[in-house]
């Protein structure tokens, strides 16, 4: 899966760099959607996964705020994994797309920024199913 191909998509966060230190922010063009909803990952035991799912409408946008984590990624066909470990950059992960999050680092936290509010219907859980969904929406 080729990054940047509109589905998944690595993004610069502006930082203002002061003696006092940095600060980065995400308005309303860091990210290609009106953002709904922001929650976050912190805590997250050594050795734990989280995610394991795909979305069929929602577009979320993942910054390691502190510390890393891996993204392992897969659009049906291929996958890839992406360390994100800086706080000024962040994936953009568009709908269809099956992610999973491991190898947090100890005091990591997963800022995400979403394009919708939470709907349980929006996910899909299962990976074949996850399968037959990808492939009938690529034929189509
Ligand atoms: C994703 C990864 C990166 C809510 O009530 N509201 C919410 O906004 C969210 C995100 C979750 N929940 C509830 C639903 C479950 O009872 O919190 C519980 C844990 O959710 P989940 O198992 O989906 O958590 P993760 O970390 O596996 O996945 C989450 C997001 O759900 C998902 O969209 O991409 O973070």
């Amino acid at each position: 899966m080729e990054i940047n191909n509109n589905r998944i998509q690595i993004i610069s966060i502006p930082k203002i760099e002061e003696r006092r230190g940095n600060l980065s922010v995400i308005e309303h063009d860091t990210v290609p959607f009106d953002i709904k909803r922001v929650y976050y990952l912190y805590d997250v035991p050594s050795g734990a996964e989280r995610g394991g799912h795909a979305h069929k409408k929602l577009q979320q946008f993942l910054v390691a705020l502190s510390g890393s984590f891996d993204v392992v990624l897969n659009d049906g066909r291929e996958s890839k994994n992406i360390t994100l470990n800086k706080p000024f950059e962040g994936l953009l992960i568009k709908p269809g797309i099956w992610r999973e999050l491991q190898n947090f680092s100890s005091g990591s936290v997963c800022l995400v920024v979403a394009s919708e509010v939470y709907i349980e219907d929006d996910y899909i859980r299962d990976f074949e199913e996850f399968m037959s969904y990808t492939t009938h929406k690529q034929k189509n």
